[in-house]
């Protein structure tokens, strides 16, 4: 018998002598989201931190906790074969106390309240606290971790987070929601008990830029489906969020100094459905809730092709003068701005202005694909005007690859899709963002029966999509010609959060795992296993995934 099955034996032992709780566990109040309200108050620590196992009617049957399952798969993890029990009086410790790790330690607490029942209050400690808690602290955090690593050390008595930076912080605590059982994820009060195996975990990220993009133009998606969609991707470590904010078929976010872009340019979407836009408001919510998830938001403005939408609503946008009808279908290449015209050089400067006051994020999207009703050379000097301007408002330049065909300045960063054109790009010492259509597009089908979706690039199932490396994928690009890689989502044939949810997983944990995790450490055969284990997880977040038969999914 192993060591780790006897201390599982001990552990169900001294659990099923307790009684059963004769009360349910006090529910907190609800919480909101953190978004960028300020941390509440720290709490005084309850009376009695002193951790019991928690009772467990049916628990008997839950399988010993382990440290297998985690995605991304973090850099090095020792099991040292026990388990720490998190029970009802347990407190979040933070060190030192400061606003951010306040709302860090309650991140943590709002995702374990729902399941647990417990009231978790989140306290300052100096020094680490008395057995039975949870200790996040940036103390003697080791820089050699960078911005985002950390570690995690799990003993029966204590969970112990340690980072360099609060960033690592927070991406640590999803490696701990991740070593919960799976009910953890529940919105509503479950059984427990709730176990973490003990040992060790030293983790940090291979890449800086592990993104996820979504076009909010084809259809809109509101504020509330965006929130949604970063906090699933937030669990699985990611820390770009692009948004995809205008195309040929809508202008989805409000410009003061050209209204009708939103209004007009917004009114519609793909198949003639109402459409909608974000006020500045509402997006600077959406990037203060990211902001509050450590994930960049990266905003794109498609131009100078993908434009219909303003020249709809600016007739002097237009070469000729006149607007062009709104589009609702799904047809390309056929916009362009008119580069001949002074105006639509204010009108990028002023559309980059006000995005950019919004924008706390370092880049901003330029999209410049596709623009095949532009003459090159105008979108040569296009995209030149277009980096000057972006760097002149202190932001850094991305776009598709395409933008290889101009001078670039070494700040921009230009996005693999489809070609070769991100040689030319790293050739001029820009970095590069992987995003391969064919194995990083989740608007791609899974199979021939995938009712949503396009195949241009072929089915992408669940091993296509994990599969490949960042650093291999286009010859002549080598691993430090690579920020790291993006997995976009294009909107077209979605129009619900499900549909959403149905394309970006299960794929999308893979892309994250190959964003993060050492390259040598990655097999199809291994990863579908631990894929397996994330369908109850999936399932307790009531995320509606493709359940791909190649993946051995756990009930
Ligand atoms: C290509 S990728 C596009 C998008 C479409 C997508 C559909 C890229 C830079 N352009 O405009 O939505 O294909 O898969």
């Amino acid at each position: 018998m192993t060591l780790l099955r006897l201390l599982w034996l001990l552990v169900l032992a001294v659990s099923c002598r307790q009684a059963p709780p004769t009360q349910t566990p006090e529910r907190p109040a609800a919480t909101t989201p953190a978004g960028n309200q300020a941390a509440p108050p720290l709490q005084t620590p309850p009376e009695n931190p002193t951790p019991t196992i928690a009772a467990t009617p049916g628990g008997a049957q839950a399988p010993p906790p382990t440290l297998d399952n985690m995605i991304p798969q973090p850099v090095s993890v020792t099991a040292t074969g026990g388990a720490f029990a998190l029970t009802a009086p347990a407190t979040i410790f933070v060190e030192p106390e400061t606003e951010e790790l306040a709302a860090i330690g309650q991140y943590l607490a709002d995702r374990l309240r729902p399941a647990t029942g417990f009231a978790l209050p989140v306290v300052a400690a100096a020094g680490p606290p008395a057995p039975g808690n949870i200790y996040l602290t940036t103390v003697g955090g080791d820089p050699a971790l960078g911005e985002e690593g950390y570690e995690l050390t799990i003993t029966p008595e204590a969970i112990t987070l340690v980072a360099y930076r609060p960033a690592g912080l927070f991406r640590g605590i999803q490696t701990i929601r991740q070593l919960l059982s799976p009910a953890i994820e529940s919105a509503t009060a479950q059984t427990g008990p709730w176990l973490v195996a003990t040992g060790t975990i030293r983790d940090y990220p291979r890449f800086a830029w592990r993104g996820m993009m979504l076009d909010v133009a084809r259809h809109f998606f509101g504020v509330a489906e965006v929130k949604r969609l970063i906090d699933l991707i937030a669990y699985y470590k990611i820390n770009r969020f692009h948004i995809h904010l205008a195309d040929d078929q809508g202008w989805r976010i409000m410009i003061n100094s050209w209204p009708e872009l939103a209004t007009y340019g917004g009114s519609t979407a793909v198949g003639g459905g109402p459409g909608g836009y974000y006020t500045q408001e509402e997006y600077a919510e959406i990037v203060a809730y990211a902001q509050s998830r450590y994930i960049v938001v990266v905003p794109e403005i498609d131009m100078p092709g993908h434009t219909n939408a303003a020249l709809a609503a600016y007739a002097e946008l237009n070469c000729d003068g006149v607007a062009p009808p709104l589009h609702t279908g799904i047809e390309t290449g056929f916009s362009s701005l008119c580069t001949d015209k002074e105006i639509t050089f204010t009108f990028v400067n002023d559309v980059i202005r006000e995005i950019a006051a919004l924008t706390p994020g370092p880049y901003l999207h330029i999209g410049g694909d596709e623009a095949l009703a532009t003459n090159p050379g105008d979108y040569v000097q296009f995209v030149e005007r277009a980096q000057a301007i972006v760097q002149s408002y202190g932001k850094q330049m991305v776009g598709w690859e395409e933008i290889a065909q101009v001078n670039l300045l070494p700040s921009s960063v230009a996005q693999h899709w489809n070609s070769t054109l991100a040689q030319a790009a790293a050739a001029q010492g820009v970095q590069v963002i992987m995003s391969p259509a064919s194995r990083a597009y989740l608007d791609m089908k899974y199979n021939s029966s995938t009712s949503l979706g396009f195949s241009w690039a072929g089915y992408v199932e669940v091993e296509d999509a994990y599969n490949w490396d960042p650093a291999t994928q286009v010859s002549g690009l080598a691993e430090n010609d690579i920020l790291g890689l993006e997995a976009p989502l294009w909107s077209e044939t979605l129009q619900t959060i499900d549909d959403i949810e149905f394309m970006a997983f299960p794929r999308l944990p893979g892309h994250a795992e190959i964003g993060w995790s050492p390259a040598g450490a990655r097999s199809w055969d291994e990863y579908r296993l631990r894929l397996a284990a994330h369908g109850p997880r999936l399932a307790a977040m009531a995320v509606d995934f493709y359940q791909s038969p190649s993946v051995p999914w756990q009930p």
